[in-house]
C-alpha cells in the first residue's frame, strides 16, 4: 500500500474511532448525569411536597393539597405528583380523597422506607419516576409527632414524582451531534495539516524509490528535489551525492577498462554496473591466463592453453593457430580445432609455403569476413557458409603467429562481442610467446653446431635419455654410426683451415641427405660425427653407412685452383644389441670406426665383441 493511502486510511480510521468513542462516552456520561440530576430533582420536589403538606396540615388547609399537587403537575417536565397515605395515617385521620391510589411501588417504598427510582419507556417518551417515603421526624422544621400518633421514623406515606426525560434526551442528542461535527471538522483540519506535513516525505520517498530502481538498471543519474529542510530533505541531498559518487567512480573504472580492452566505453542503454563487472571479470580472467602461460615451459604449451581458452571461455570449436617460421616466408600449423600439429584445415595450404597469401600475416592487422565478406581468398574455399576472423599476434614488431577463428553466420554478433576480450588474451600472450620463442632459439643455438648446422655433442647428452626411452618403449634398435674423415689433417695442412671447413660442411649436407628426418646427425668432435638412427638395425644400418661412405667418396669439393676428394671411415654399433647401455654402445661404434681406420680406411665396420680389449684407446 502506498504511503499516501496509508496516511489517509489511518487518519480516517482515527477520526471514525474517535467519533465512536466520544459519542458513546458522552452519551453514557450524559445519561448518568441526567439520571443523577433527576434523582436530586425528584428528591427536592418530594421534600417540597412533604413540607407543603405538613404546613397545610398545621394550618388546616390540607384539604387544598389536591390543588397544590395539580398545580405542581403543570410544571414543565413534571408529569405526575402524587401522595399516598400509610395505614397509620389512614387509621388516625381517615382515608384521604386523593391518597387512595397506591401501586406496588408505593406499597414497597412504604414497607421498606427506602426510595425507589425507575426509568420507563412510555408512549410519549422516556419517563423517570421516583417514589420516596415520607418519614415521621421530630427534628427539623416541623415536628411530625405533634400531629401523628406514631413513633419517630415511621413511614407516614409515599410521594411519587415522575418527570419526562424527552427534553433532556433531545438536548443530549443535540450536544452529541454538535460534538461529532466539531470532531469531524477538527479531524479534517488535522488531516489536511497532516497531509501537508507528510506530502514531502511521500514525494521524496517515491523519488527515492524510482531513483533506486533506475540505479539497479545501471542508471545512476539522480536529481531528487530537496523539498524540506529536515532529515527528509537531507536524505534527498545525500542520495544525490552518493549516486553521483558511484556514477563517477563507475565511469572512471569503465573508461579505464574500456581503454584496456581497446573497446568503446559502456553505451548509454547498457547497465553500467553489469557491463563494468563483466568487463573487469574478463580482464581478471585474462590476467589469470597470463599468469598461467608465464609458468608454462614451452611455446606449444602456451598455444595449447590458448586453444582451451578458445574452446571453454569463448566456446569456439573451429580455429587455427599458425606460426610464422622465423626468417622464412613459411608458416606452420600449431593447433587446428584443438588438435596439436593437425594439418591446415581452414585455409588454402598455399599459405604455409607462401605466408604472404595469408592476409593477416601480410597486413599485420585483423582480417574479418564478418566485417568484410569474402575479404581473404585463402580462406577455406569449401566452407562458403562460414565466417573467419584472423588476428595477427605481433612479436618483436612483426607477425609472429596468426589466430584464426572460424564460425557460423549466426555466431557473428557473439564473436564481435567477445573479440575485445580475446584481444586482451592475445595481447597478454604475445610478449610471453615472444620470450619463450627467444628462449627456444637460444636453447637451440646452444645445442647446434654453428658451422654445419648439425646438433652438437651437448644435444646428444641432453636428449640421449629421451632417445633411449622412446626406443625402449617401442622395443626397437638404435643404430649408432661413428664417422671420421680419413687423413683430414692433411687438408688443413695443405689447403688451409677454410678449405677444411668447406669439406666439413659438404660432409654435413651428405649425411643429412642420407638419413630420415627422425634420425639424428651430430657433430661429435672436430671432424668426427655420430648418426643415431631410430628403428634401424642390421643390414639397413649397414646400407645407410655404405651409402654415406660411397657418397663421401664421390664428393668433390671445389676449391680455388683444386678439387678435393676425401674418404670416410664408419663404425657401427647397435643399442641394445651390442650393449645394454647407450653410451657403451657409442664407445663400441667408435671402436669399430678405429677398426675401419686400422684396416685401411674408407670402409664401414660393424662392431664385434672381440674388438673390445685393453688395446683400444679407451
Ligand atoms: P685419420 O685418417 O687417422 O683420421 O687422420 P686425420 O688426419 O683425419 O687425423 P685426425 O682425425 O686426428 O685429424 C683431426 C684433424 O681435424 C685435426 C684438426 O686440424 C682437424 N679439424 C678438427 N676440427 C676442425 C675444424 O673445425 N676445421 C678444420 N678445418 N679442421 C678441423
Ligand atoms: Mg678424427
Ligand atoms: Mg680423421
Amino acid at each position: 500500500m502506498k504511503l499516501g493511502t496509508k496516511v489517509t486510511a489511518f487518519s480516517i480510521a482515527m477520526t471514525v474511532s474517535m467519533i465512536v468513542i466520544i459519542v458513546v462516552v458522552s452519551f453514557l456520561s450524559f445519561r448518568q448525569f441526567t439520571i443523577a440530576t433527576e434523582r436530586e430533582h425528584i428528591a427536592s420536589i418530594a421534600e417540597i411536597v412533604g413540607i407543603s403538606l405538613s404546613e397545610s396540615m398545621l394550618h388546616n388547609s390540607v384539604e387544598n393539597r389536591n390543588d397544590f399537587l395539580g398545580h405542581l403537575a403543570t410544571v414543565e417536565g413534571l408529569r405526575t405528583a402524587r401522595v399516598v397515605r400509610a395505614d397509620n395515617v389512614s387509621k388516625q385521620f381517615g382515608n384521604g380523597k386523593i391518597e387512595q391510589f397506591s401501586d406496588e411501588i408505593d406499597a414497597r417504598v412504604m414497607r421498606d422506607g427506602r426510595p425507589y427510582y425507575e426509568l420507563t419507556e412510555e408512549r410519549d417518551g422516556l419517563v423517570f419516576r421516583g417514589t420516596l417515603p415520607y418519614v415521621a421526624t421530630r427534628t427539623g422544621h416541623i415536628n411530625c409527632l405533634q400531629c401523628h400518633n406514631v413513633a419517630e421514623g415511621t413511614v407516614l406515606g409515599a410521594i411519587t414524582i415522575s418527570m419526562s426525560m424527552s427534553e433532556m434526551l433531545r438536548s443530549a442528542y443535540m450536544t452529541s451531534a454538535v460534538m461529532v461535527l466539531a470532531i469531524i471538522f477538527f479531524m479534517l483540519v488535522m488531516l489536511w495539516f497532516f497531509r501537508r506535513l507528510v506530502k514531502p516525505v511521500i514525494t521524496t520517498a517515491q523519488d527515492v524509490q524510482e531513483t533506486v530502481e533506475r540505479a539497479i538498471q545501471g542508471d545512476f543519474h539522480a536529481n531528487i528535489e530537496r523539498r524540506t529542510d529536515d532529515e527528509i530533505g537531507q536524505v534527498a541531498v545525500d542520495l544525490n551525492s552518493l549516486l553521483k559518487f558511484i556514477q563517477n567512480g563507475l565511469s572512471t573504472i569503465s573508461q579505464d577498462v574500456a581503454q584496456l580492452l581497446q573497446q568503446t566505453p559502456v553505451h548509454e542503454h547498457e547497465n553500467l554496473l553489469n557491463s563494468t563487472i563483466s568487463r573487469v571479470s574478463g580482464l581478471i580472467d585474462a590476467a589469470h591466463f597470463k599468469q598461467a602461460i608465464e609458468e608454462d615451459e614451452t611455446k606449444l604449451e602456451i598455444y595449447r592453453r590458448l586453444s582451451s581458452v578458445l574452446q571453454q571461455r569463448f566456446a569456439i570449436s573451429s580455429f587455427s593457430i599458425y606460426e610464422v617460421v622465423p626468417n622464412t616466408d613459411t608458416m606452420s600449423t600449431l593447433v587446428v580445432d584443438g588438435e596439436t600439429g593437425a594439418p591446415c584445415r581452414w585455409c588454402d595450404p598455399q599459405i604455409l609455403v607462401h605466408s604472404g597469401s595469408c592476409r593477416a600475416r601480410r597486413t599485420g592487422h585483423a582480417i574479418s569476413s564478418i566485417e568484410s565478406p569474402g575479404i581473404c581468398y585463402a580462406f577455406a574455399p569449401d566452407a562458403p557458409d562460414r565466417l573467419h576472423v584472423c588476428i595477427p599476434i605481433i612479436q618483436s614488431g612483426s607477425v609472429g603467429s596468426v589466430l584464426q577463428l572460424v564460425v557460423g553466420k549466426d555466431e557473428a554478433e557473439r564473436v564481435n562481442d567477445f573479440l575485445p576480450y580475446l584481444n586482451v588474451y592475445l595481447r597478454e600472450a604475445a610478449p610471453v610467446i615472444e620470450a619463450k620463442r627467444l628462449m627456444d632459439t637460444l636453447r637451440a643455438s646452444t645445442l647446434t653446431d654453428a658451422m654445419t648446422g648439425l646438433h652438437n655433442r651437448r644435444f646428444l647428452e641432453e636428449f640421449a635419455e629421451t632417445l633411449v626411452s622412446s626406443s625402449q618403449r617401442r622395443k626397437s634398435q638404435l643404430a649408432i654410426l661413428m664417422l671420421d674423415l680419413d687423413y683430414f689433417k692433411m687438408v688443413n695442412d695443405t689447403y688451409g683451415h677454410d678449405a677444411g671447413d668447406m669439406v666439413l660442411k659438404a660432409l654435413a649436407r651428405i649425411m643429412q641427405a642420407s638419413v630420415r628426418a627422425s634420425d639424428v646427425v651430430i657433430r661429435y668432435g672436430g671432424e668426427e660425427f655420430l648418426i643415431i638412427m631410430q628403428d634401424t638395425a642390421g643390414e639397413a644400418a649397414d646400407a645407410v653407412a655404405e651409402k654415406i661412405r660411397a657418397a663421401v667418396e664421390g664428393m668433390k669439393v671445389q676449391l680455388p685452383g683444386a678439387v678435393l676428394q676425401k674418404t670416410i671411415s664408419i663404425g657401427i654399433a647397435e643399442f641394445p644389441l651390442d650393449s645394454d647401455t647407450f653410451w657403451q654402445a657409442v664407445k663400441y661404434a667408435d671402436v669399430a670406426m678405429y677398426n675401419a681406420k686400422e684396416s685401411g680406411r674408407n670402409r664401414v665396420v660393424r662392431f664385434r665383441p672381440e674388438m673390445w680389449n685393453d688395446d683400444v684407446r679407451y
